[in-house]
């Protein structure tokens, strides 16, 4: 099993998108292990993108990131990382097929509304960055042989 880290970005609270995002990752079959509702600050946010800090965007990124709240999760499945980068869609919303979050529910790549960790690397990184180990809640659904062999 694997986790990644999942955020809804500030865009994506202010068009009431949290609700639809959780949707998708529970039908598919993933499990939430950890979520909270927050207004990061905009030194979180140069953390949290510090390998972007050399792109024109980094800056205006992290301030735009910081000006609502977020909601970050951390969700756990089978090769979840990569399956999870695919529901999500490419990074410009142009790019990403229907049926994808950001081909379905936005436009722009500067308010592609979801973050989620690229590798497995990444994804302890952030969820360390996000979460306290205590933050994590660790179960087993009833659906579990239902959804693996
Ligand atoms: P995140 O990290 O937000 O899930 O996005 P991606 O992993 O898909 O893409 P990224 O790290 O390259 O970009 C981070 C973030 O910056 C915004 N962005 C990106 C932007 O405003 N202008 C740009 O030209 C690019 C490439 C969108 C996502």
């Amino acid at each position: 099993m694997e986790r990644t880290f999942i955020a809804v970005k500030p865009d994506g609270v202010q068009r009431g998108l949290c609700g639809e995002i959780i949707k998708r990752f529970e039908q598919r079959g993933f499990r939430l292990v950890a979520a909270k509702f927050l207004q990061a600050s905009e030194d979180h946010m140069k953390k949290h993108y510090l390998d972007l800090k050399d792109k024109p965007f980094y800056n205006g990124l992290c301030k735009y990131m910081s000006t609502g709240p977020i909601l970050a999760m951390v969700w756990e499945g089978q090769n979840i990382v990569k399956l999870g980068r695919v529901m999500l869609g490419e990074t410009n919303p142009a790019d990403s097929k229907p049926g994808s979050i950001r081909g379905d529910l936005c436009i722009d790549i500067g308010r592609n509304i979801i973050h989620g960790s690229d590798t497995l690397e990444n994804a302890k990184a952030e969820i360390d960055l996000w979460f306290k180990a205590e933050e994590l809640v660790s179960y087993t659904p009833c659906a579990q042989p239902w959804l693996y062999e």
